[in-house]
């Protein structure tokens, strides 16, 4: 059954905030960062890059108010997918990502405990090979199985559009901003809801960050409600 809570939260502090902006966590320093701007952004997504090192307790025990993503990318059997999924719910996260590839059937032992972001298309180069090319089979599995939260590619806001023409209700989530190549606003204004940003906002070598991610902020303007 789905919740749909992660959404109805994500959706406020978007509103509340005017932010579309989505906080990637990936190592330790970006922790610090957390704190210089955490009033800018709507959600927090935590790859197990972190709760590797840090455990699932950190959900709970970083400063936060806005909904948590464990980005943990789900690809398994049903029976062990649900365990991933309670513990992610337990521990606090208010959604997980889980990969399309794995089918029905175990993507909804995790939709069943814990409001899910399905990865229908990704970033990278090596997405094209495989994952690229069944877009539209996995719009189909979203909708079959009342998925309302989806990541698509800011790299390739071709790939935005066509989930966005097939899936007109979800909401999508874009990573591939700064860093990856991706400039802040073209995947909004390709179709996505938010954008995800990590790298560009908290690398050492960025001297005001807070100040950056204002800029940022600023450029992700409203198209969806
Ligand atoms: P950034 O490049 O802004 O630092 O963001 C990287 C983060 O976004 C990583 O956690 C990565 O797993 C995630 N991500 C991505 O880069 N591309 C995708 O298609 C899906 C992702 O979750």
């Amino acid at each position: 059954m789905v919740k749909n809570d992660f959404n109805k939260k994500l959706i406020k502090y978007a509103e509340e905030r005017n932010t579309r902006l989505i906080f990637n966590l990936d190592t330790t320093n970006a922790l610090e960062t957390l704190n210089e701007i955490s009033d800018l952004i709507a959600a927090i997504k935590i790859n197990r890059t972190l709760t590797d090192l840090k455990g699932l307790e950190i959900a709970k025990k970083i400063k936060h108010d806005v909904p948590i993503i464990a980005d943990f990318k789900i690809a398994d059997i049903p029976d062990t997918n649900k365990i991933l999924a309670e513990n992610a719910e337990n521990a606090g996260f208010d959604a997980i990502t889980v990969h399309a590839f794995i089918g029905r059937d175990a993507i909804k032992a995790v939709s069943d405990i814990i409001d899910t972001i399905l990865v229908i298309s990704m970033s990278h180069e090596g997405s094209k090979e495989f994952i690229t090319k069944n877009i539209t089979e996995f719009c189909k599995i979203a909708k079959e199985l009342n998925i309302k939260t989806v990541v698509a590619p800011a790299t390739r806001t071709k790939d935005i559009k066509l989930i966005r023409n097939i899936l007109e209700e979800v909401i999508i989530l874009s990573p591939g901003v700064g860093v990856q190549g991706a400039h802040p606003g073209d995947a909004i204004a390709a179709g996505a809801d938010f954008e995800m940003i990590g790298r560009s906002l908290y690398n050492t070598n960025i001297k005001n960050k807070r100040d950056k991610a204002e800029k940022i902020k600023n450029k992700l303007k409203f198209y969806y409600s």
